[in-house]
């Protein structure tokens, strides 16, 4: 069976999870924490979550899984058939992976670990989002969902991202720089859907054990 391996704290786990969720596939949760141990890094080569264990061999970058998942499981898709609509969607993924989530991780040491992040990086973090967040909001539909009518892949990646990019700039700049986007009205919308339930219930328990594990220095 396919083994999803990483934790359910980390939004890329939670992308995947969500999408092999929403599509019925069999799968095996397996824990494993980004401790760069020489197993891990036999399988995710940057000692990164998630990864899965296939049949075939390890797969990491939550993209190329979700990808393998719609590939290896057709039936109920995450990906309009048309092809310039499914590129529309890689293309909101991409977006939102490159330019707002990857551009907030910056700020995670001081938003959510207790560390300390350069008022360089801040400044220089913060131009990127608001120009960044002003290009999304072009793409962006909710109508109701990220692209448009259909739930597709690109709600798998919004729901786990978007959150995190408003908090992280709350906690950095005491705004939002998601404001003027209905951010919270659609993650309401989408938490009514069972498969979300259970993300957000497995994110919960998983918080509770990550803050009980001893730290490394
Ligand atoms: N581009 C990767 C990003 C994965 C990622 O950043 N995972 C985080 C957890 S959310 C991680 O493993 N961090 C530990 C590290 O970078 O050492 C993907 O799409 O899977």
């Amino acid at each position: 069976m396919l083994k999803l391996c990483g934790f359910a704290v980390s939004n890329y786990y939670n992308k995947v999870k969500l999408a092999l969720l929403e599509k019925g596939v069999e799968f095996e949760e397996v824990l494993v924490w980004a401790d760069r141990s020489p197993e891990l890094l036999e399988r995710s080569p940057l000692g990164k979550v998630p990864f899965f264990e296939t049949e075939h061999g390890a797969i990491c970058e939550s993209q190329a899984m979700i990808e393998y998942v719609e590939a290896a499981y057709p039936a109920k898709p995450l990906l309009p058939a048309d092809p310039f609509a499914a590129a529309k969607i890689r293309e909101m993924i991409v977006f939102m992976e490159l330019h707002l989530e990857l551009v907030a991780r910056e700020l995670y040491l001081e938003a959510f670990f207790g560390g300390k992040v350069s008022d360089e990086i801040k400044e220089r973090t913060r131009k990127l989002l608001t120009r960044n967040a002003k290009a999304f909001a072009k793409l962006a539909k909710f109508s109701p969902y990220i692209a448009g009518a259909e739930f597709t892949m690109a709600d798998c990646a919004a729901l786990v991202h978007l959150p995190l990019v408003s908090m992280t700039s709350k906690a950095i700049y005491g705004e939002d720089v998601l404001a003027d986007l209905p951010v919270r009205d659609y993650t309401k919308m989408l938490g009514e859907r069972p498969t979300v339930q259970k993300v957000n219930a497995d994110r919960k328990e998983n918080q509770e054990l990550s803050k009980a594990r001893p730290k490394k220095v």
